[in-house]
């Protein structure tokens, strides 16, 4: 190896931090948080790719007999046979790609599940946003697993339980190439979402991957 290469290499390893699992000690939840799951290569070329690869739509919705746009651009890929409706929209999955499945079976092989499909979410700007909801569609069966991995800007993620007003409200950082698994009974007992704020942020997309019996 030369100087040269000896000094490209070291520098390069200071880029990527070693994986860190966070598990939160919540009631009536199971939630861990895996920071670095995926490096800052991995993180960087994937972000790239999903943004120009991926059929992004911007569904209108209804809220309170209101037609409005999705504060965000979604998508659905998956096995062909698995529909999911959520919000009175029904998503139809496009095919997996590459990505996606190098992306799935890195969390399949860290967690022993198979996922059949995933939901993702670009958030543009600090605009774009996902509103409280639980990811508790009866297709996802008794206890979802949802593997939620994150590339781009860190956003603020909020948890709260729905029946506990003791407890405080939970904010974590979902930062680039991180991992979120929720299951057990977190859909149950908590909502979570992705506040809207006035700062000036960059580009994010989250992938949560999930099991549609
Ligand atoms: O963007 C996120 O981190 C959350 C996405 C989410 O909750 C969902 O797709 O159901
Ligand atoms: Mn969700």
């Amino acid at each position: 190896m030369t100087m040269m290469n000896l000094f490209e290499s070291e520098n390069s390893q200071n880029f990527t931090s070693s994986p860190k699992t966070t598990k939160y000690d919540l009631p009536d939840a199971d939630v861990t948080l895996i920071e670095n799951f995926f490096t800052t290569q991995e993180s960087s070329d994937l972000i790239t790719n999903l943004i120009n690869d991926i059929a992004w739509q911007q569904h209108a919705i209804t809220i309170f007999g209101k037609k409005i746009n999705q504060p965000r651009l979604t998508a659905f890929y998956g096995d062909q046979n698995k529909i999911y409706s959520y919000s009175r929209l029904v998503m139809n999955p496009m095919p997996w790609n590459e990505d996606l499945l190098f992306i799935k079976s890195r969390i399949e092989s860290y967690i022993n599940i198979k996922f059949t499909s995933v939901l993702l979410n670009y958030y543009r700007n600090g605009n774009d946003s996902m509103g409280w909801h639980a990811d508790d569609e009866k297709e996802l069966g008794i206890n979802p697993v949802i593997g939620s991995v994150s590339f781009g800007q860190t956003r603020t993620f909020q948890l709260k339980h729905i029946k506990r007003k003791d407890i405080k409200k939970v904010d974590m950082s979902l930062s680039n190439g991180s991992l979120l698994l929720m299951k057990g009974t977190t859909q149950h007992f908590w909502q979570h979402q992705i506040p809207k704020t006035s700062k000036f942020l960059d580009a994010r997309i989250n992938l949560t991957f999930r099991v549609i019996q």
